[in-house]
């Protein structure tokens, strides 16, 4: 048997604003905005408006996500939904019962909740007033949110996370162009990236100072470990500065309390530096995380740039490192990403080894397939074999990173029922379960039937 570590997290993880619809929803976050004013920027243009109808239907879903072995689920409060009034961060009382509702079926069921508190999801005004995360007002407003859901909800749920994949944030917004507002500005990235960190450990210090009983609280970040394309001290040098910052600016505040020198070196040399002060570095070393999650999908593959670092041009992270597309590669075509699943095991070490062996669990791994009802059975089942197989191999990877001594206490697939996807829309599937769009009949898959088995043998016949 592979056996996993006893009271192991088998679930999945979903966010409001991908699940839940906008029904009775006051405020458009930046996907409701973008969504509205260009709709063709959206695959077969669905938007978010109904997602996966969660806000109606979510003790039936509740109900299939216990029935594919789940005893436990991630998803976010909509800060959109939740607050009435965004400056005064007064509540609009019928998203606290919806949310109330939801956690409180949770619990009857046995699915552990796992609240976060930020999704990519910014309410729209927020930017258009003050610049989004660019301003370190929407950081205190940010703040008097998280501090709404803990007064409101930390009798119950017991785990938190400030953030989901805040690095997106920064490159979807401020660099690469796939995320609304769709700028492209480095200076900008670097002190929305400070911001987005500050943010979190300021949520993190209203949460202690409530000292809500056998609560936790962590944050997800998107860990996408660097491989360097060769030994070269070209290639080497590529993936170090890649490291420091796609990983290392979230995981060593979070961590540790401050960020890496070597990265304040070298953004102060390209005089790109965030704001920072004195107050704001003991915030930092006083509100680190008790527990980190992890979303892994692909690996970060870099070689060193083809144009030399100092060419003239505006400041962009990536003149250090191009990305590298190494033959032979192993490829989900439909997203187009790697398939690596040997990286889990290169992160458990590293956290392992370099970050304290910090308590840790797999927040999001998956793979999104398109089209997948060509492979519906009779019986109107999708035999999704090809996500078995995926999982299979991570988990096996997972379990040698544990067996080694790695602090790994969960797994959660992205996602539980097929979702909506940010420009993708539903183009790809991800879920346990599926979801006729149209009907909105949800029907498990194989790979949920096969997630149940394990998840009831806390592991598998090997
Ligand atoms: C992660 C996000 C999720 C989810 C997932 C799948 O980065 O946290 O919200 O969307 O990726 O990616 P995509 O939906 O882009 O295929």
């Amino acid at each position: 048997m592979k056996k996993f570590p006893e009271n192991f997290w088998w679930g999945a993880a979903t966010s409001g604003p991908q699940s839940e619809g906008r029904f009775h929803k006051k405020h458009a976050n930046v996907f409701d905005y973008h969504y509205e004013i260009d709709p063709s920027a959206f695959y077969d243009q669905v938007g978010p408006d109904t997602a996966s109808n969660f806000y109606n239907d979510y003790k039936n879903d509740l109900q299939l996500m216990k029935e594919v072995g789940m005893n436990s689920l991630r998803t976010s409060i909509q800060w959109s939904r939740l607050i009435d009034d965004l400056e005064k961060n007064t509540v609009d009382q019928n998203a606290v019962d919806f949310y109330n509702h939801v956690i409180d079926a949770m619990l009857e069921i046995g699915l552990t909740p796992v609240m976060n508190l930020h999704h990519f999801d910014l309410p729209v005004e927020l930017y258009q007033k003050y610049g989004g995360w660019e301003s370190k007002k929407v950081v205190e407003l940010y703040v008097g949110f998280a501090e709404k859901c803990f007064e409101l909800f930390g009798d119950r749920v017991k785990y938190w996370t400030t953030h989901n994949e805040p690095m997106v944030v920064v490159e979807g917004q401020y660099l690469f162009q796939f995320h609304y507002p769709n700028l492209v500005d480095g200076k900008k990235a670097v002190q929305v990236a400070y911001n987005l960190n500050l943010a979190s450990a300021k949520a993190i210090a209203k949460f202690k100072a409530m000292d809500l009983k056998d609560a936790q609280i962590g944050t997800v970040l998107n860990l996408t470990p660097t491989y360097a394309a060769s030994e070269s001290p070209e290639d080497q040098e590529a993936a170090r500065i890649a490291e420091l910052w796609n990983n290392k600016m979230f995981l060593e505040p979070a961590i540790f309390g401050h960020f890496p020198s070597e990265l304040e070196e070298l953004l102060t040399r390209d005089g790109v530096l965030w704001e920072t002060s004195d107050e704001e570095k003991a915030i930092f070393k006083q509100n680190t995380i008790d527990f980190l999650g992890v979303n892994y999908y692909h690996p970060n593959r870099v070689k060193a740039p083809d144009v030399a670092p100092d060419s003239v041009g505006a400041w962009m992270p990536d003149r250090y490192y191009d990305a590298y597309d190494m033959p032979g590669r192993r490829v989900n075509l439909d997203r187009g990403w790697e398939i690596y699943p040997q990286a889990l095991y290169d992160i458990a070490i590293n956290i392992k080894e370099n970050y304290g062996n910090i308590p840790w669990y797999v927040s999001e791994n998956g793979m999104g397939v398109s089209n997948e009802e060509r492979f519906m059975n009779a019986d109107g089942m999708i035999e999704d074999d090809y996500r078995i197989e995926f999982v299979k191999e991570h988990l096996t990877w997972l379990h040698k990173g544990i067996e080694a001594g790695s602090n790994c206490f969960g797994y959660h697939m992205w996602t539980p029922i097929d979702c909506w996807s940010w420009l993708n829309a539903y183009k790809n599937r991800y879920g346990f379960i599926s979801n006729n769009i149209h009907t909105q009949i949800k029907t498990i898959k194989k790979s949920g039937r096969w997630f149940k088995q394990v998840a009831e043998q806390n592991g598998w016949e090997a």
